[in-house]
């Protein structure tokens, strides 16, 4: 741009913002205009993760400052206090929440019922002008326009403590932005080693900052129980006391759990909770002889061997702790979906397990719930609706849409994130191949035989065998759970894995800031500070 058009740019600017004041224009605007709450520079790369589905650009930036305010319209206060926390930690000024009509220099949030998108969705409209204003249908459209809006920031932004002589500036943009999926999820395994609160809500903080709505928690296995069962406590006195390796353990209790449910709604995730049967749950026929067919309790297991368990399907005591655990589980949970598991039951024979899910769906439904359950489900002769989620067999997705079912896309190959990156990761398998950051981008959820709309969304399961610490945790959950989080949230058209890597650079100061140790995959250019 010539100097010339630049001065006219900021003639215009400044009588737009003198009308706008109805003040005048003189030598105090010349004054002031040291400390305006805008500048015409070219703003620079914007690098959002996910990418939005509209993006304007126009030169120029919004600065906030220690009198910016987050004016919030009736009902947006929640989310704009969370924006206000963040806010204020990074940048040490205070950001009031208002119920009044936004300033200058302010950031609004507005439940706007003629906002674009569906009426339950989660679309938002995010313009920066002189008010950097966010329109929503819904909270949850809200709440992901201010993550946009934490990406337009510096980075430090998502720091701890207050960043010191930084312009805490917003590009201007104009964005229209809504997911493609409804299922944009992570699954963490907590029964192979388990994790404790805090160490999940890290977790919730990051996915829903990438615009991640579903967290998948693995409550059992055959390693470990992990759930408080008012009606069955042998479960975690005896099965939460194990874990791969013969460490510890440990479970959750009511309260823990709800303590994480909560968390994770107030974030717009929606916990689904994993109860596996008939297979993998060695932890369960430990805690109680009668699960088995010998009436003995089993030998607890801390090794990583699979297929090997079963539930005695037709034991007596089997179907009142099927109903028990599935109640007191969904009790726990307000979210729509029980997983079910059924995966590998390799040690249960087919007519059981057949007999099994189907009775299992029965129950869920009596309690209120929908089934999700692994790909292997669709053996059973099951009722829509149900999820399915996919991990090995493409054919066994195209079978759950045919029998009305909706598809979880998880493959194997492309969404563990248990998987290597490459032969010198230090933790991880490598059983369905390594998966580099460019291969947890190049993949689809809608895959052959299914059309868009059998497809719910994508979720990356961690399987934790080699997972021990909250350190282990973020080397093979980021970066790549950005990958699946665009996969989720943006088009499909245009998408770019040399356009995303080059987005995906500007992240690792981002994941650094929030305090994660993310993997410096040698794909990605990293930025430096
Ligand atoms: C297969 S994926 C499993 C898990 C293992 C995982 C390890 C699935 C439904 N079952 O039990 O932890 O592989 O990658």
């Amino acid at each position: 741009m010539s100097p010339g058009t630049s001065t006219l740019r900021i003639g215009l600017v400044w009588l737009g913002l003198c009308l706008f004041l109805a003040s005048g224009c003189g030598a105090e605007a010349e004054r002031d205009r040291a400390d305006a709450t805008v500048d015409e520079e070219p703003i620079g790369e914007l690098n959002l993760v996910p990418d939005p589905s509209v993006l304007v650009r126009r030169n120029g930036h919004l600065h906030l400052t220690a009198d910016s305010r987050i004016a919030a319209s009736s009902g947006a206060e929640p989310v704009a206090e969370l924006l206000a926390a963040r806010l204020r930690q990074a940048t040490g000024f205070p950001f009031t929440v208002v119920t009044e009509a936004p300033n200058e220099g302010d950031i609004a949030l507005v439940l706007d019922a003629s906002t674009p998108g569906a009426a339950d969705g989660e679309a938002y409209a995010l313009a920066v002008t002189t008010i950097a204003t966010i329109r929503a249908r819904t909270t949850a459209g809200l709440f992901y326009g201010s993550q946009t809006l934490r990406q337009l920031l510096p980075a430090e932004v998502e720091g701890e403590a207050p960043a010191q002589g930084l312009t805490w500036r917003i590009p201007m943009v104009d964005i229209q932005d809504q997911p493609r999926f409804e299922w944009r999820g992570a699954m963490l395994d907590v029964a192979r080693h388990f994790f404790g609160v805090a160490d999940v809500k890290r977790l919730i903080d990051a996915m829903s900052h990438y615009k991640m709505n579903r967290l998948h928690l693995h409550l059992t296995d055959d390693q470990g129980w992990r759930i408080q069962i008012d009606s069955w406590p042998r479960l975690t006195s005896v099965g939460g006391a194990t874990e791969v390796g013969g460490g510890p353990g440990g479970f959750y209790s009511k309260a823990d759990y709800s303590e994480i449910v909560d968390y994770a709604a107030s974030r717009f995730i929606t916990v689904v909770p994993e109860i596996d049967m008939p297979g993998h749950t060695n932890a369960a026929l430990a805690s109680y002889g009668e699960l088995n067919e010998s009436g003995e309790p089993k030998p607890p297991y801390t090794s990583i061997g699979v297929g090997f368990s079963s539930l005695w399907v037709d034991g007596p005591a089997t179907s009142r702790f099927v109903d028990d655990v599935i109640r007191e589980v969904a009790e726990l949970t307000p979210g729509p979906y029980f997983h079910i598991g059924g995966d590998e039951a390799a040690a249960t024979a087919e007519e059981d397990y057949v007999r099994f899910i189907r009775s299992a769906q029965s129950v869920i439904e009596k309690y209120g719930k929908t089934m999700v359950g692994w790909e292997e489900v669709v053996r059973a002769d099951l009722t829509a609706p149900f999820l399915a989620q996919h991990w090995l067999f493409p054919v066994r997705a195209v079978q759950a849409a045919e029998k009305g079912g909706r598809v979880i896309s998880s493959p194997a190959t492309s969404a563990y994130l248990d998987m290597k990156y490459n032969d010198d990761t230090p933790i991880g398998l490598s059983w369905a191949g390594n998966t580099d950051v460019e291969a947890a981008y190049r993949w689809d959820p809608v895959t052959t035989g299914l059309s868009e709309d059998n497809v719910i969304g994508l979720e990356a399961p961690l399987w934790t065998e080699t997972v021990l610490t909250r350190e282990d945790i973020d080397l093979l959950v980021f970066p790549r759970l950005l990958g699946h989080a665009e996969i989720a949230w943006s088009p499909k058209a245009g998408r770019s894995w040399e356009l995303y890597r080059a987005r995906l650079a500007a992240h690792g100061v981002r994941l650094e800031a929030m305090g994660i140790d993310y993997f410096r995959s040698p794909l990605v250019d990293w930025r430096t500070p």
